[in-house]
């Protein structure tokens, strides 16, 4: 059997695609390089094999012909599983299939941004009647208007820049999107002008390196607390912290929390030697402001008040697939986080009880503490001394 054949441009982006794609998988082709500038994608035997006239184009093994860079790149990666290029799960695959949608919709900036570059030098030296016979074989009329305008109007300076910026802005909302249904209180508090510009900022940073954007914010707290000219910066710190734990309890796996049954069956003189194993969607946050009650305001979509400094302590966590967070007092915080880094029950409460807390804490905070958090499903599980 024929090896694959690849009609390609090596300044082509769709072109790029397939050779990274072939390249990830180790897979040999023969290369038969298009000449643009020759419209050598307009010949005959070209567009017999692709009727759009555009580059690239994959010849298989038995002959049969495949064009569209997305497909191809997916007819790869089915044929050839190893290494697996798509995500395993439908949605996964659904989301990239989008993304490869929203890419191809932007092709035609990036003519206009780049066809002045060789490609005009050449087509403008064409008499008349040589432009009339090449744009006959354009099978596109939008493609056709490009060649003509490449080759006897050139795109101005105006244009591709407006170009450019359309191809920024399409990929820059995207991504602002994805931080805002993430971050909507740090927005709230920035302002739409604001916030952008610090999506600007973090993309530069930290650029999506993935088909999907759903962890595109892993680093905003880190990023907004490097920002010194950040506006109110500690209480976007504190709300960025907050925003990013509440993706990571969302995303967490799911860890079945201790059943009534499992805690009952726990004799009373085992506890103050027991262990208490959060569960995997927990997170526990101090804060220097009330960053979980300005993102309830949000969440309301009431007009957020000021909130002034104030020291503030929350868990978020997951129960029965949804997000929740709780305020805690300073002690109740304290006492789970002593919990959370593997004391035993007897010794975190000694650790809470020894300190001089306003008010002190009593026994019945103890149990109604503990009570809560059995109910919200804090724990996966108890591991009792030997
Ligand atoms: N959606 C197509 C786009 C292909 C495409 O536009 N290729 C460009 C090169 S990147 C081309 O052949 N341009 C020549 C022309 O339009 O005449 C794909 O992804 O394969």
């Amino acid at each position: 059997m024929a090896a694959l054949t690849l009609y390609h441009g090596w300044r082509s982006s769709a072109s790029r695609r397939v050779r990274l794609c072939l390249a990830e998988k180790g897979l040999a082709f023969e290369s038969k390089v298009i000449d643009l500038a020759k419209m050598e994608h307009h010949s005959p035997e070209f567009l017999k094999l692709n009727p759009n006239g555009v580059i690239p184009l994959l010849i298989l093994e038995d002959g049969r012909a495949l064009y569209e860079s997305g497909t191809i790149c997916e007819y790869l990666d089915e044929t050839w599983p190893d290494p697996s290029l798509r995500p395993a799960d439908p949605y996964g695959r659904a989301l990239m299939r989008n993304w490869i949608r929203h890419i191809d919709g932007l092709i035609g900036n990036l003519i206009i941004f780049n066809w002045v570059h060789g490609m005009a030098q050449i087509a403008q030296k064409w008499t008349d009647a040589e432009l009339a016979e090449r744009l006959a074989r354009v099978p596109s009329k939008e493609r056709r208007e490009a060649w003509l305008r490449t080759a006897r109007q050139p795109y101005t300076e105006e244009e591709r820049a407006e170009a450019r910026e359309r191809l920024k802005t399409a990929l820059l909302d995207r991504m602002e999107e994805a931080l805002a249904a993430d971050y909507p209180a740090l927005k709230k508090v920035l302002g739409d002008d604001e916030f952008m510009r610090m999506v600007e900022r973090y993309v530069e940073v930290y650029p999506s390196r993935s088909y999907t954007l759903n962890r595109l914010g892993d680093h905003v707290p880190e990023f907004v607390a490097t920002l010194d000219d950040l506006p109110k910066k500690d209480f976007c710190c504190d709300l960025a912290r907050l925003e990013y734990s509440l993706t990571c309890v969302f995303d967490a796996p799911e860890t079945p929390p201790l059943s009534e049954d499992a805690v009952r069956a726990v004799p009373q003189e085992a506890w103050e030697t027991a262990r208490l194993k959060p569960i995997e969607a927990f997170r526990l946050l101090e804060f220097d402001y009330p960053a979980s009650r300005y993102l309830g305001f949000v969440d309301e979509e009431n007009p957020a008040p000021r909130l002034a400094r104030k020291k503030t302590w929350v868990v978020a966590y997951r129960h029965e697939y949804r997000v929740h967070r709780l305020d805690l007092s300073q002690p109740a915080y304290e006492l789970l986080s002593a919990l959370a880094s593997g004391k035993t029950v007897g010794d975190a409460i000694v650790s809470v009880m020894t300190r001089k807390w306003r008010p002190a804490v009593k026994q019945s905070n103890l149990f109604e503490w503990f009570r809560d958090w059995m109910a919200e499903g804090l724990f996966q599980a108890v591991e009792l001394a030997r």
